[in-house]
């Protein structure tokens, strides 16, 4: 298959974003953040914020764009260019919904450094690959940093 555009969304409040475990696609089990395929014409951040309407309920705004990162599931052949993308909450005390309960079986909010706890082998919280390589690729990032920083 061609290689796909994903976006995969920081949506922050603070140190802490939004993460659930898929289900029912390739990387089922593993820890993802809202996201999804860039639709035709749409930019990086309309996309950011459709998909994160549709899996979370959540309105979101201060979007910017992060970095990106290239990956190949080879035992399924698919392969994603991953654009991130970080936004933060229209209304800061709204909590995620899980809107699309046979995709994802739960939403939490952690923060970067739990994030890379998990990518350690034998956590029990296994990474998305595409979140497994901005960990490899991107050494160095923090999502909440880099919305400040920019
Ligand atoms: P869509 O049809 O709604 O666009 O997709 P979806 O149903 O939301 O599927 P998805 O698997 O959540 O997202 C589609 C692809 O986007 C996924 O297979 C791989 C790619 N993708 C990345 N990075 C990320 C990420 O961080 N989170 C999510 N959810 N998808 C990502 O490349
Ligand atoms: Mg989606
Ligand atoms: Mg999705």
């Amino acid at each position: 298959m061609d290689p796909r555009v994903g976006v995969g969304v920081f949506v922050l409040r603070g140190n802490k974003f939004i993460v659930g475990k898929r289900l029912g696609s390739h990387g089922e089990g593993t820890y993802a953040l809202p996201g999804g395929h860039l639709e035709y014409g749409e930019s990086f951040e309309e996309c950011a914020a459709r998909e994160v309407l549709e899996e979370t309920g959540l309105e979101v705004s201060e979007l910017r764009f992060l970095t990106a990162t290239n990956s190949v599931f080879d035992d399924v052949k698919k392969h994603y260019v991953t654009i991130f993308v970080a936004c933060t909450l229209r209304d800061e005390g709204a909590e995620p919904r899980v809107t699309e309960p046979d995709k994802c079986e739960a939403w939490e909010w952690i923060e970067w450094s739990t994030m890379q706890d998990w990518a350690c082998e034998g956590s029990g919280r296994p990474l998305f690959m595409p979140l497994t390589n901005l960990l490899k690729q991107r050494p160095g990032f923090e999502p909440a940093k880099a919305l400040t920083n920019a």
